[in-house]
């Protein structure tokens, strides 16, 4: 079994490199706009959450080819157990900004009702499983999962992300190591941005790559350059190929850099050398691909001016609408766990509105986020 032990790269640092077979200039410009797309998103994002307009954010800033790449090469019927911080997978699939902002306001228009933290979406009309707070559980369940499509004889890819950091979970090993028995078609995607929270990679793991770790579980492992969106796709695609072939999962490790903050509730400052984040600058993803296409005439800074112009009216009419959509009634408490409510709960449910009828409205916290 082959085990890559280099890094795939196809765009050089310099913007050189051959496009992967079967990508036109249509998909060379859907896959910049969708990662300029996504950083735009960010920094919104984070601006909101310190207007205290959302309680939380988690940004992806640095990561945008690691992610676009992947997600380009999935099938529309593929199962994604996506991370917290893999959005722009979902707004790839076609996942409106309204209902992205709906999930971040916990408002009327959410799935779920402001029931999950901001940032923890879940859209079942994409196969989109909902994101899981605790680190790595989406793991062991990717893996049953495709172990189910494999028993239906179901034609797609399981797809887990997860962190650096994620891979010294238990379910990295229960995942991992069931997908290899059973050869099941699981793709994991390990995003090493070189950081869990304020633990470096080096504090993670005495392996010399996450890639390494596929040995073990008799599975292919891809040492990937992530700040390289040709060289993620391929490398997804070959992944997604195997995995319908009935050739069994495969571990990608994508080597990025987390250009922000773990969430809108870190500050990096306190324990990432300036060094290190200057040097991962230099070697921003979006920069990487727009030299590229500068040199194959595509990308012009009109068409930059007018992809920026264009996003960023779409996200502030997705924000206004999100912004003024109302809350969910307070019944949704309690609704959406049983068919029929228990007794018990309806009345929990009349003596909580006998409560507002006595004291007023319950106090408005302005969505702000405990953490
Ligand atoms: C089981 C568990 N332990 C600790 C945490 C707190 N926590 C949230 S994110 C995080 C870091 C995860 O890092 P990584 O897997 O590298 O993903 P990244 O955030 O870098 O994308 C930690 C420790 C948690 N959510 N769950
Ligand atoms: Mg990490």
């Amino acid at each position: 079994m082959a085990q890559a032990t280099e890094l795939l790269t196809v765009i050089d640092p310099k913007g050189k490199g051959k496009a992967p077979a079967g990508l036109d200039t249509d998909d060379f410009k859907a896959m910049y706009r969708a990662m300029l797309f996504t950083r735009l998103f960010d920094q919104r994002g984070m601006n909101l959450q310190r207007q205290g307009r959302i309680g939380f954010f988690v940004p992806s800033t640095g990561q945008e080819a690691s992610q676009i790449g992947a997600a380009y090469a999935m099938g529309q019927e593929d199962v994604l157990f996506p991370s917290y911080r893999t959005h722009s997978i979902a707004l790839l699939k076609g996942i409106s900004l309204k209902r992205m902002y709906d999930q971040m306001w916990g408002n009327d228009g959410d799935a779920v009702k402001g029931r999950q933290m901001p940032n923890h979406f879940t859209f079942k009309d994409i196969n989109w499983v909902s994101i899981s707070s605790p680190i790595g559980t989406q793991i062991s369940q990717a893996a049953g999962a495709a172990r189910a499509a494999q028993i239906k004889g179901d034609k797609l890819a399981v797809w887990a992300w997860f962190g650096d950091g994620g891979t010294s979970s238990n379910d990295f090993h229960a995942g991992l190591n069931f997908a290899g028995v059973w050869k099941s078609p699981c793709i994991f995607m390990c995003e090493n941005n070189h950081w869990a929270i304020s633990v470096p990679q080096e504090m993670q793991t005495a392996s010399h790559s996450f890639a390494a770790k596929a040995v073990a579980y008799g599975m292919p492992g891809m040492r990937v350059d992530g700040n390289d969106v040709f060289a993620v796709y391929e490398a997804s695609r070959q992944a997604r190929e195997r995995a319908l072939n009935g050739d069994g999962p495969t571990l990608i490790e994508n080597l990025t850099f987390r250009m922000g903050p773990h969430s809108s509730s870190d500050d990096p400052k306190r324990y990432q050398p300036p060094e290190l984040f200057e040097s991962w600058q230099k070697k921003d993803p979006i920069e990487r691909f727009q030299q590229w296409l500068a040199a194959e005439g595509i990308w012009t800074e009109a068409w930059e001016d007018k992809l920026r112009t264009e996003i960023m009216g779409e996200i502030a009419e997705a924000v206004e609408a999100a912004e003024s959509t109302p809350q969910p009634e307070i019944e949704t408490i309690f609704t959406d766990v049983y068919a029929e409510m228990p007794t018990l709960l309806k009345d929990q449910l009349e003596g909580l509105k006998e409560q507002i009828r006595r004291d007023g409205d319950i106090e408005d916290t302005g969505g702000a986020f405990p953490l």
